[in-house]
């Protein structure tokens, strides 16, 4: 047991401060004005240090899709802990959970994915990934065939192929990344490189991206190409319904692998079980993390489709790549638990049918508020554009505010004094909230939304940046 409440929150700045660096963190800055200690939750609120109550409209980071506080996890996690805390599945061994699991997912993946391949994080099923992709064209006898195709403004972790195949400029600036072979195009993001063009018109050009590139690189050079179904971390970028599509018939016209990253679309966050499916897309590689387990337990991995699964099994002999926690039956045993409660909910259903069409509902009509420039929902994901609608500038959709102003983290910042976490990508307010939300607790979420956007709106008057 920690210490939780016999300590202040200074006490807990203080050691945090002393002790622990925080991933994605200017450590200076932080240790000088303290971190929010968060101390427990339930359903979809969090508790600070202080008492505060939290609406947790991040689902933690995108991962806690069941909602706090669900006792199917917990029994799970303690029967496996008591049974069979670790055992590995190296060395021609296995145990029930990851077997079960390996077949609990097979079931609500889309056809054609009938094996998966266990790792500990999402970061780490984007290695896999890579070498996986680069095995298959080598058993192939296509050694040569070992570019990977990412996108900028992508996120797909933060080791080395993670960070690697990501598109974020920041990160390929500490560390001399990208690797070698991992090559980028630009982004389907409509407010940004849409120019005059519709939604479907750019999602149509956005996707030729792809072919030119894999005609510069050399189609016989090109791997695969992978994506997120919906960029999250960028900023939650719903791409034009015509992209996915467009992308698909590349892939398959150059016989390119498609990889769909799913850690954040999958399970259900965007009202399907899994992204691809959303967007009429058909890969042959999934990665998946975060919701499998709702976050109460590391575990991530890769689908692995029909086509590469065959050629590895049958033609591939030993692949060299593996990780201690590979399968890791605790972690199995909560993913099984958390998947079941998902069905037994309906959650998927639920966020398709009802609660979905319902905060995109709300999120159109916050699109009149006069700081919001664009609105975007995709299931239970969402994002509000931040800029000037004064005509001042050239652009059809409204005018991004100068990046210095930083205009959205004065709106994250009103958002955490009132209650609510809101994350914001640049000038870009995105939410993600747990699977369970309610109409209720969606209407209430909402009038938080709507309490931060005048605030954030009344200090952009007053520091006439309007
Ligand atoms: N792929 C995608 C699409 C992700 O969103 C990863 C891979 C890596 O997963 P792990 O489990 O290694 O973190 C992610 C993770 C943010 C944020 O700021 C998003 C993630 C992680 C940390 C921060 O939105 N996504």
């Amino acid at each position: 047991m920690t210490t939780m409440n016999t300590r202040t929150t200074q006490q807990w700045q203080a050691a945090d401060a002393a002790h622990f660096l925080h991933p994605f963190t200017d450590f200076q800055a932080l240790a000088k004005k303290g971190s929010r200690i968060i101390t427990r939750a339930d359903n979809i609120y969090l508790t600070d240090s202080d008492g505060h109550r939290i609406l947790d409209a991040m689902s933690g980071l995108w991962c806690v899709n069941v909602g706090y506080g669900q006792q199917a996890l917990i029994d799970a996690a303690t029967r496996q802990m008591t049974q069979l805390p670790f055992y590995n599945a190296f060395f021609q061994t296995a145990t029930p959970p990851a077997i079960e699991l390996a077949e609990l997912l097979a079931e609500v993946s889309p056809p054609g994915f009938s094996r998966v391949f266990y790792s500990g994080s999402g970061s780490e099923g984007n290695d896999t990934i890579v070498r996986m992709v680069r095995r298959y064209w080598d058993v192939l006898g296509q050694p040569q065939r070992s570019v990977i195709l990412s996108r900028h403004n992508a996120y797909h972790g933060s080791t080395m192929a993670g960070a690697s195949l990501g598109g974020m400029s920041g990160m390929h600036a500490q560390g001399g990344l990208p690797i070698p072979g991992i090559q980028h195009i630009e982004q389907p993001y409509w407010f940004e490189h849409g120019g005059s063009m519709s939604r479907e018109e750019f999602g149509r050009v956005a996707a030729g991206w792809l072919e030119q590139k894999i005609l510069a690189v050399g189609p016989d050079k090109v791997a695969a190409f992978i994506g997120e179904p919906v960029q999250g971390a960028g900023g939650v970028i719903v791409p034009p319904e015509t992209y996915w599509p467009e992308i698909q018939r590349i892939c398959d016209q150059y016989g390119v692998l498609l990889v769909s990253d799913e850690v954040i679309c999958g399970f259900g966050r965007t009202g399907h079980w899994f992204g691809c499916q959303r967007f009429g897309a058909r890969p042959d590689l999934i990665t998946f993390a975060k919701g499998v387990t709702s976050g109460y337990i590391p575990l991530g991995g890769v689908m692995v489709g029909d086509r590469v699964a065959q050629v590895l099994i049958e033609q591939g002999g030993e692949f060299e790549h593996g990780y201690t926690y590979s399968g890791h039956p605790v972690a199995c045993a909560v993913a099984i638990a958390n998947i079941r409660l998902i069905q037994q909910l309906g959650l998927v259903q639920q966020v398709h049918d009802d609660t979905g069409p319902y905060l995109a509902a709300l999120y159109q009509k916050l699109a009149d508020h006069p700081l919001v420039v664009e609105t975007q929902t995709c299931g239970l994901m969402a994002a509000l554009q931040l800029g000037r609608r004064d005509g001042r500038g050239t652009g059809t959709r409204g005018q991004r505010f100068d990046e210095a102003l930083s205009v959205g983290m004065v709106c994250r910042g009103h958002c955490f004094a009132n209650g609510l976490i809101m994350r914001a990508v640049g000038d870009r307010m995105i939410i993600a909230p747990p699977l369970v939300i309610t109409r209720a607790q969606i209407d209430e979420m909402a009038v938080l939304i709507r309490r931060c956007l005048d605030l954030t709106l009344e200090d952009c008057h007053r520091n006439r940046w309007l």
